[in-house]
């Protein structure tokens, strides 16, 4: 544990030292009851004679039976899926001149977190690569008590009243009479849902996008996607939108891989952090804060409270505050990433809400889910939700309550408990909500000033490269080739024309509508009964800048391939030396390189040095890497060009524009691709050199390589 603690530079995290209270090692233990009694027969149960029935007397069994019988519990209602790790927050500097919040105001100043990243519609056990939104959370474990960051990796959001939450969720999880289909918003009535409710166009867009399908929980962006307020000590305001910044930079797979992975590795991205975090290759992100002044609320020409709107990173710029490292996985997967509980209402001083009605509804959701999946009011105790900053209050009892709060008095005022807890005035950190002036007519509406509806659909999919716009038609046409209902698909391709023509008649092109509808209003049939539905129609699109190149999944590479994986496809006889460089390569870039043969165990190189195989070609395959090399070694390309699979992992590489590199004899097993008939083949580096390869690999995917698609795997 010490010697962890130092490589993970965590002797000084003050969570992770809490978290040493209630660490359990068996190692060198005798058995035990949960009473502490030693266990002699963990094999058998107590009998009545050697083939009579069993006792009811038998207290072991009927422990550990009951235990058993109780070890799972609800699964988070959205967002069941996913996967967390501890590390650091480090701010880089000082912003109190925004904000009053302790973690954000001093250069260096280091606060534990603890983040946990997951697919939304997927149950527990689902495949993690879905298309879908990734949840993105952060609790910092602040000194001052938890605040709890609770984004998505996408800076909008499907509707703008938290009312509608519950129908979203019902339309895109299993349909409810057949329980079909898992993790996926293919399907009627997600659609149907979505058909009726425009709103809902620019998360879509950004749904189809390849945002949807990230190469790694470690290479995309979070946004916390409310509009928030930061309060200074003095009292100042200012609006401020949160985004994360991936220093791997932002990456996807394409979706014939991610349909691909889902079957050869539902645990792609999981496995992918952890085995990050054990390599010492710890993810990075940057914190980023968009501040907008409070007498700016109505500078744009959408309303920042509506959050299916995002602030354009060329009108407000965004100022990085602060650096997240992950630098260690968690000791047990239920105790930690299972339950811990976030909850956007969880704040410090320096932050606070707006009226964002989804961000509203959202402050009463979180406590409310936790108590049926946490099982009662106390979960705040649980270890991975406990505060760093000491808790005092009057609460007391409740299921499995861990306090022993003393003394006789639980409540406020008192004169016995000489007063205590005491309340603390706002300079000793005492939380005050922001003095916002409200008023207005109790009504349930919604504002007009969020009725724009498709002008962001639109500058998002018109900022995308003709790469992301292609994927995105194909992604259209897919969830909605799965959409049994006509009327459904038609009135989405009538709602896309009000997008962009183009987009509309591609996708209407792949579903084989014939005639576009421009659909009529109303458009919207989200509104009361009594309500004049021309209220709730989309209004103009409105357009304050032509294109936001920030929008872009390509604009953001990042530097170097940290956390990529590469394929070294080797076997008996393998020219040695090019692998060990390729692999020490990769290492010294953060970088893995793994040896794929025809069989496991270990091969013997062209000198007769060992090397140990990785995978067989049985367990693994190409849409598990980053990019294939095949180094030289002519027994090794003898037997590897002779089997079909090792063909075929080369050509489905090069089919989702992957970079390739092949050394001397292995020409041989290059020409009996498909791919090799493209005498042109872009991203195929012969004989080249592994930093070469390592420099291309940093672009990621060779984009520009037009008959990818047409290898046939
Ligand atoms: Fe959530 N959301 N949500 N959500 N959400 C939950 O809380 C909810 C929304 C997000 O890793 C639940 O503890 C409502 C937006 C993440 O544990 C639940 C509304 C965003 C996670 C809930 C929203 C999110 C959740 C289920 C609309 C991005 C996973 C389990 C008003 C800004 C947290 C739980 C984790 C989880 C309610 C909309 C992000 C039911 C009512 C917008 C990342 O309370």
């Amino acid at each position: 544990m010490i010697e962890k603690d130092k490589a993970q530079n965590n002797a000084t995290n003050p969570k992770i030292d809490d978290l040493k209270m209630n660490l359990e090692d068996g190692a060198g233990q005798p058995l035990t009851t949960n009473q502490g009694l030693k266990i002699n027969d963990d094999q058998n149960s107590l009998l009545a004679g050697e083939r009579g029935p069993t006792l009811l007397e038998d207290f072991h069994f009927r422990e550990k039976m009951t235990h058993f019988d109780h070890e799972r519990i609800p699964e988070r209602i959205v967002h069941a899926r996913g996967s967390g790790a501890h590390g650091y927050f480090e701010s880089y500097g000082d912003l109190s001149e925004f904000t009053k919040a302790g973690f954000l105001n001093s250069k260096g100043k280091r606060t534990p977190v603890f983040t946990r990243f997951s697919t939304v519609a997927g149950s527990k056990g689902s495949t993690d690569l879905p298309r879908d939104v990734r949840g993105f959370s952060v609790k910092f474990y602040t000194e001052e008590g938890i605040y709890d960051f609770v984004g998505n990796n996408m800076p909008v959001f499907f509707i703008q009243d938290a009312m509608k939450f519950p129908d979203l969720v019902h339309a895109i999880k299993p349909e409810p009479n057949n329980e079909i289909p898992q993790a996926a918003s293919a399907h009627d009535t997600f659609w149907d849902f979505i058909s009726l409710m425009p709103e809902s166009m620019h998360m879509i867009m950004w749904a189809m996008s390849d945002r949807a399908l990230p190469r790694s929980l470690t290479m995309m962006e979070g946004f916390g996607v409310h509009t928030y307020r930061f309060v200074s000590e003095s009292g100042k305001s200012s609006f401020v939108k949160f985004h994360w910044k991936p220093v791997a930079g932002t990456h996807s797979v394409t979706w014939d891989e991610a349909q691909k992975i889902s079957g050869q590795d539902p645990d792609f991205h999981r496995r992918d952090l952890w085995n990050a975090i054990e390599n010492g290759n710890f993810p990075e992100w940057e914190f980023g804060v968009q501040i907008v002044p409070e007498e700016d609320e109505f500078k744009f020409d959408f309303d920042l409270l509506d959050p299916t709107k995002l602030i354009p990173e060329e009108l407000v710029p965004v100022r990085l505050i602060g650096k997240m490292v992950l630098n260690r996985n968690p000791e047990n997967f239920f105790a930690e990433t299972e339950q811990v509980a976030f909850h956007p209402g969880h704040v410090v001083p320096g932050i606070d809400f707006t009226n964002d009605p989804l961000l509203q509804g959202r402050l009463f959701s979180y406590t409310d889910t936790q108590l049926s999946r946490l099982g009662g009011p106390n979960f705040h105790e649980i270890p991975i939700n406990r505060s760093v900053a000491p808790v005092h209050n009057n609460q007391r009892g409740g299921i499995a309550r861990q306090a022993i709060n003393k003394g006789q008095t639980s409540y406020s005022p008192n004169s016995l408990g000489g007063g205590c807890p005491f309340q603390s005035k706002m300079a000793e950190g005492g939380f005050t909500h922001h003095q916002e002036r409200v008023e207005g007519h109790k009504i349930r509406t919604r504002s007009k000033s969020f009725m724009d509806h498709f002008s962001q659909a639109k500058l998002f999919f018109e900022s995308q490269t003709k790469v992301e716009q292609d994927h995105m038609v194909e992604a259209l046409r897919f969830e909605l080739g799965k959409v049994t209902i006509e009327e459904i698909r038609e009135r989405i391709v009538g709602m896309l024309t009000y997008i962009n023509e183009e987009l509309a008649q591609k996708v209407a092109k792949g579903l084989g509508i014939e005639n576009i509808k421009k659909p009529e209003k109303p458009l919207n049939h989200s509104f009361g009964a009594d309500a004049n539905p021309e209220d709730y129609q989309p209004t103009e699109v409105k357009k304050s800048i032509e294109k936001s190149p920030k929008l872009s999944l390509m604009a953001s590479p990042g530097k170097g391939i940290k956390g990529r994986v590469v394929a070294i496809l080797a076997n008996d006889g393998v020219d040695v030396a090019s692998v060990n460089s390729y692999m020490a390569a990769f290492k010294k870039e953060g970088a893995e390189g793994k040896v794929i043969s025809l069989h496991a165990g270990m091969i013997s190189g062209s000198n007769g040095e060992k090397i140990k195989v990785d995978h067989s070609i049985l367990t693994t395959a190409s849409v598990l890497f980053d990019g294939v090399v095949i180094p030289g070694g002519e027994k090794s390309i003898d037997a590897l060009s002779a089997d079909a699979d090792i063909i075929r992992f080369v050509d489905e590489s090069y089919k989702h524009f992957k970079f390739i590199a092949y050394q001397g004899d292995a020409k041989k097993l290059w020409d009996k691709t498909y791919a090799s008939r493209n005498q042109n083949a872009k991203g195929v580096l012969v004989d080249k050199s592994p930093q070469d390869y390592v420099s291309a690999l940093e672009k990621h995917r060779i984009w520009e390589r037009e008959d990818a698609q047409q290898i046939p795997v």
